[in-house]
C-alpha cells in the first residue's frame, strides 16, 4: 500500500466514523502529543466526538497547544467506531489505552518508525518521513481541510523536535517544506523553538552542573557521567531532567562512546549508552538491556564503581574499530 492509498484509506475510516479515539504512545513526545492535538482539532472540526489520550500525562512544556487541557490518561467512556494511534513503535507502547484502543471497530496505526511493529486494520507506516506530524499534515490535505494556526503550531512543534530543529538526517526537502508551510500556516518558529529545546526548569539546570562535575573520560573515547539519589533529591530534578544531557556528552570531542549511570533506587542503577558509530545496542544487550543502535540502555544492581568497570571494559575500543566483541 503507497503513502497516498495508505492516506486515502484513513481518511475514508474517518469520514465513515462518529466516535474517534486517538492514542498517543507512552511516556509521550512532541511530535505525538503534536500529531494528537493537531488531528483531534481536525476531527471535532468535521463533527466527530473524539477522546484524545495518552498512557501517560503529556509533558506541561506543551500545555500552549490547543486542546492540550482536553487531554486524556484513560479510555473513552464508549466503544469507539474507529481508534487511530500516533506515533506508536507497536501497540504495546499504547500500554494502559491498548485493550480499549483493539475494541474499536477499525484500528489505524499512523507512524514513522521502521514498521516492524506496526498493527492495526489499516497501517499507514511511513519511515521514510521525518515526523507522524508530516503524515497528519498529509492527512489534512486529504481531509480537505485547511492549516488553522492551532493545527499549524501543533504540527511544528512534532516536525521540529523529530528533527532537532532540522538537523537531523532526515531534514528531508520535504520537511523543510512543510515546516515552511507550518510557518505561512501561523506557527511562530522562534517561540516554538524554545518551547521545545530551550526552556527548562530550574532543577534540570542545576542537575545539569552535577552530571557536569562528574564527567570524566575512563578510558581513551569513552565519557561516563554520574548521578546519584543525593544528587537529584539536592536539586529537586526528577528522571525527565536528564533528557538531553547525554546527547550532549556524545558531542564533546574525542567521544566515541558516552555513559551516563543514573541511580534510581539504594544501589539500582538506570544506564544510558550513546555512539558515535559504535554500536552500543549490542553491549546493552549483554547487560540486559536493549535499545536502538546507537542509543540504548541496561539497569544494573550493585556498587557503582564496579558497574562502571564493566560497562567500560565493555565499551573500550579494540583494534578492529569496534566496542569490544561487539
Ligand atoms: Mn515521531
Amino acid at each position: 500500500m503507497t503513502n497516498t492509498d495508505a492516506c486515502a484509506r484513513v481518511a475514508q475510516a474517518v469520514r465513515g466514523a462518529d466516535t474517534i479515539f486517538l492514542a498517543a504512545h507512552e511516556n509521550p513526545d512532541a511530535d505525538s502529543v503534536g500529531s494528537l492535538l493537531a488531528l483531534r482539532d481536525m476531527l471535532l472540526a468535521l463533527g466527530k466526538t473524539v477522546h484524545a489520550a495518552a498512557p501517560d500525562p503529556p509533558p506541561q512544556r506543551f500545555r500552549f497547544l490547543d486542546g492540550f487541557a482536553e487531554l486524556r490518561t484513560e479510555p473513552p467512556p464508549w466503544t469507539p467506531d474507529l481508534a487511530i494511534a500516533l506515533d506508536c513503535d507497536g501497540a504495546s507502547r499504547l500500554a494502559g489505552l491498548e485493550e480499549a484502543f483493539m475494541a474499536a471497530a477499525i484500528t489505524v496505526d499512523i507512524d514513522h518508525h521502521r514498521g516492524v511493529w506496526a498493527f492495526g486494520d489499516i497501517r499507514w507506516v511511513a519511515p521514510d518521513v521525518a515526523a507522524t506530524a508530516s503524515l497528519v499534515a498529509q492527512l489534512a490535505r486529504e481531509l480537505g481541510l485547511p492549516l488553522t494556526p492551532a493545527r499549524a503550531e501543533a504540527l511544528y512543534v512534532g516536525l521540529i523536535a523529530d528533527t532537532g530543529g532540522f538537523r537531523f538526517t532526515n531534514t528531508s526537502p520535504e520537511a523543510l517544506r512543510l515546516g515552511a508551510e507550518l510557518v505561512e500556516a501561523g506557527a511562530d518558529p522562534s517561540r516554538l523553538a524554545r518551547c521545545v529545546f530551550t526552556i527548562r526548569p530550574l532543577s534540570a539546570a542545576l542537575l545539569e552542573g552535577r552530571a557536569l562535575a562528574s564527567l570524566h573520560m575512563a578510558v581513551d573515547g569513552v565519557l561516563v557521567a554520574t548521578l546519584s539519589l543525593d544528587d537529584f533529591r539536592e536539586t529537586g530534578a526528577g528522571p525527565a531532567d536528564t533528557d538531553g544531557l547525554i546527547d550532549s556528552f556524545r558531542d564533546v570531542a574525542g567521544v566515541r562512546t558516552a555513559v551516563l549511570m543514573k541511580e534510581s533506587g539504594p544501589g539500582t542503577w538506570q544506564v544510558s549508552l550513546r555512539g558515535n558509530g559504535v554500536d552500543v545496542g549490542g553491549v546493552a544487550a549483554r547487560f540486559g538491556g536493549g535499545g536502538h543502535k546507537y542509543a540504548a540502555g541496561f539497569t544494573a544492581e550493585g556498587e557503582r564503581e564496579a558497574i562502571e568497570r564493566s560497562v567500560v571494559e565493555a565499551l573500550t575500543p579494540t583494534p578492529d574499530g569496534g566496542a569490544a566483541d561487539a
